[in-house]
């Protein structure tokens, strides 16, 4: 085969010099890690950036998600979506939080508020939802719910870097958010996350938990984790931020070209886009319905025989890994509309530096099948 691979994604590398000058700073300073200079300005940057107060940065998204669960003090069963990548439910698991799937909206493709209330029990003490590919939950009727119940909101927002909707950035809402710096995301540190808090004493608290439950040499307030970014990471995130706006511009190019080019294709229905919001364009999900001539996995399997590596967002769904299934919310008849998306949908290429002659063949090969 002599065409190049497509992969559904591809990090945002800047030129290697104009990282070199990070680099020099870190081999003549000597600190490698531990809330070094490059940390705090990363952090007071993503802010600045982001339009949040509080953000602590965390090794990946998924001890960031682990440790805001512990920073609430989150116990019993929590009311999650099982249409996300299975870290989301995980971080629960490590909390020894019983995840209770709730069924997604099957036009959004998040969290369904309406159907939240009815998996709500004595043991309940929180609400996990996911924006989905970087698409805002109904924030206002999932706080609606969490103040009638007394619940606490702890966002995976790991795809929704830079998002924002009629309020503003989606990462002020619930008590928590919490991203991904990982480089298959929109903006990446190689491997990196950050919870955004709504107050001081919450991210104080949060940056103990990071750090070993650290407060000063000789005291420890908490069993607290490793889960600190190093400053190489961090560097990597300065330099990033300098190219973002201009990645995202990209990425909401390739996003229209395939909107047009495939949204009158006979049974490939894509999700629409959400009213009054700035969207990152992290993924393209299509659904590919009955009516379309293949089968979702026979178009995926085409596309891989043409070197496109299309990739099932989010299939299988989290509640049928063998760790989960044997829970009764994660039986497929209570999530019907998240069983059926996780049948249809493939996520297809988009990354800043893919070729318009790249994402020709991507589409040729929706189109032709
Ligand atoms: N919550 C949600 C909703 C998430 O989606 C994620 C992560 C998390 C929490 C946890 O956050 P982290 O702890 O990861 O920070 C990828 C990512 O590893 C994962 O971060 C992400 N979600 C998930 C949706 O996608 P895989 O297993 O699909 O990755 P992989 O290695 O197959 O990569 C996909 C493609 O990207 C490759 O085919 C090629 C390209 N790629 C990948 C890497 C790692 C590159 O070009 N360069 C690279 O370095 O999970």
């Amino acid at each position: 085969m002599s065409d190049k691979p497509i992969y559904v994604t591809q990090p945002n590398l800047p030129p290697l010099e104009e990282f070199v000058p990070y680099l020099r700073q870190i081999w003549d300073s000597k600190i490698l890690t531990n809330g070094g200079p490059y940390h705090q300005q990363l952090e007071h940057a993503l802010c600045e950036y982001l339009g949040v107060d509080h953000l602590s940065l965390f090794a990946n998204g998924t001890l960031a998600l682990v440790t805001a669960l512990q920073a609430l003090r989150i116990t019993g069963e929590v009311i999650t979506t099982p249409y996300s990548f299975v870290a989301t439910a995980h971080a629960l698991l490590w909390n020894d939080i019983k995840p209770v799937f709730v069924d997604i909206d099957p036009e959004s493709l998040n969290l369904d508020p309406a159907k939240v209330e009815a998996a709500i029990t004595t043991k309940t003490t929180a609400i996990l939802p996911v924006h989905c590919y970087g698409r805002p939950c109904n924030v206002s009727a999932i706080q609606k719910i969490a103040d009638n119940y007394n619940l606490k909101v702890v966002y995976d927002a790991a795809h929704a870097f830079g998002v924002q909707n009629a309020c503003g950035g989606i990462l002020r809402h619930g008590d928590l958010s919490v991203l991904s710096f990982h480089a298959t995301k929109v903006f990446n540190t190689f491997e990196g996350g950050a919870i955004v808090s709504p107050d001081a004493k919450s991210k104080q608290h949060i940056d103990h938990l990071k750090n070993f439950g650290f407060v000063d040499e000789v005291t420890v307030v908490a069993p607290g984790i490793n889960a600190k970014m190093s400053e190489v990471n961090a560097a990597f995130g300065l330099l990033q931020l300098r190219h973002v706006d201009e990645a995202l511009k990209r990425r909401a190019q390739i996003s229209n070209t395939y909107r047009q080019a495939l949204e009158r294709v006979h049974g490939i229905r894509l999700l629409s886009e959400p009213e009054h919001v700035q969207a990152n364009h992290g993924y393209f999900p299509i659904l590919v319905e009955d009516s379309y001539p293949l089968a979702r996995d026979e178009l995926y399997q085409r596309m891989r025989e043409r070197n496109i590596y299309a990739r099932r967002y989010f299939y299988p769904l989290i509640s049928e890994f063998p760790m989960y299934r044997g829970l009764p919310s994660a039986q497929a008849t209570n999530l019907p509309a998240a069983t059926r998306a996780a049948a249809r949908v493939l996520c297809l290429p988009i990354f800043p530096a893919m070729t318009p002659a790249e994402q020709e063949r991507v589409i040729d090969v929706v189109r032709a099948s």
